[in-house]
């Protein structure tokens, strides 16, 4: 038995018997590294006469060659195993039952938030958002309602104990105006936005809620007038509702934000369901007999004092406003008649009046205004 089968059969023991990764890339370099031993037969050929080195280089690289391969065929055995270890502690028990789709829905509000937002794209209006917590100089201060405004009083605000930095007082948003004029400081004009999100007043009963969800629309651009509202807010509604029976009556009205201002009525017809209860229906004249108007937002043409709160020139810039309760127009729109169901987070008022999350928020998906 010569050396080098000596020396494969002593490696192929000590490769095999390796305990772990560092062990074996010891036993690398001990063999085949720079100084390893059989590194060291390798030189020794350079020495040889061509003779004596075609008689021993096929037996040296053949020890090389099965060294080499068998400490790659070590590793890969140790990396496997490993693999295999790691694997058997993240197991997941694929068998178990799938379950019952689908789960969960989509809540009227953000279903309703959903179309809305898509109808103003349609008619170009983008999303503005903003905070909820806020200082009362944009909720209250640029919205042209000084500290000394019954409006202030009125709102019901909920305000932190704290100072805002620059002084004011901290509260939780009683309208989503702050948001425009946010928007129309960081923005200026032209500007088409909504703005739809949660605002909170301290006011509770079988109507109102602590919080609430507002969309506000804002149009700023040269020479806007009444007109433009008028057809925005019918050519919204009408496409909510999914009727082109939608008739509106402008009344005179006040805003300290809007002047002039106006609230909005839409025309409803009393029917017989068809659960024996009467509903209002959307459409046709409030004034016809057996008609009514319901009030349904408020809106005006912006002040220009808050135009210049938000640094704009009020000679060169004009916007009408309006503003909506998301809830209510949920209710309005899907038929349900207990607002505070809404915030309950009951899974049977869900299952029944959510949404799919695969529904599309199409106008396609309402009861309409028309059975
Ligand atoms: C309403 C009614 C009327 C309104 C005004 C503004 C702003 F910031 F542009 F001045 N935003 N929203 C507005 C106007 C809101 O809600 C009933």
């Amino acid at each position: 038995m010569s050396d080098h089968q000596l020396t494969a059969q002593e490696a192929s023991t000590r490769i095999a018997e390796a305990a772990d990764l560092s062990a074996l890339e010891a036993l690398r370099v001990e063999y085949l590294g720079k100084q390893g031993s059989i590194s060291g037969l390798l030189k020794t050929l350079g020495k040889m006469s061509p003779e004596e080195r075609q008689e021993k280089a096929p037996a040296i690289q053949a020890l090389r060659q099965s060294v080499a391969d068998a400490l790659t065929a070590r590793k890969d055995e140790m990396e496997a195993a490993e693999l295999e270890a790691r694997l058997a502690t993240e197991t997941i028990d694929l068998t178990l039952p799938a379950p019952q789709a689908p789960k969960g829905s989509v809540h009227p509000v953000s279903q309703v938030m959903d179309e809305l937002a898509e109808i103003f794209a349609d008619l170009g209006f983008a999303v503005a958002t903003g905070p909820e917590i806020e200082d009362d100089w944009y909720n209250f201060t640029a919205l042209n309602m000084p500290e000394s405004h019954p409006a202030r009083a009125m709102h019901d605000t909920f305000y932190f104990p704290d100072a805002a930095p620059k002084g004011g007082k901290m509260l939780l948003r009683t309208h989503t105006s702050p948001v425009q004029v946010r928007t129309m400081m960081a923005e200026g004009a032209p500007l088409r936005i909504i703005a739809p999100g949660r605002v909170y007043r301290s006011d509770s009963d079988a109507t109102h809620t602590p919080m609430f969800h507002q969309i506000e629309g804002l149009v700023i651009d040269r020479d806007i007038h009444l007109g433009h509202l008028k057809w925005t807010l019918e050519t919204f509604l009408k496409a909510f509702f999914e009727t082109e029976d939608i008739v509106l009556r402008l009344r005179p009205s006040y805003f300290p934000f809007t002047e002039p201002s106006v609230e909005v009525d839409v025309g409803f017809a009393i029917e017989n369901g068809q659960d024996g209860k009467l509903r209002r229906i959307l459409g046709g004249s409030g004034d016809e007999p057996g008609h009514g108007w319901m009030e349904l937002l408020g809106s005006g043409m912006v002040n220009r004092r808050v135009i210049e709160f938000a640094g704009l020139d009020p000679d060169e810039w004009q916007g009408f406003a309006f503003g909506l309760g998301v809830d209510r127009l949920a209710m309005l729109k899907y038929g349900m008649d207990d607002l505070r169901a809404f915030f309950d987070g009951d899974s049977r008022w869900l299952s029944h009046y959510g949404f799919s999350p695969f529904d599309q928020p199409t106008l396609s998906a309402g009861v309409g205004a028309k059975a």
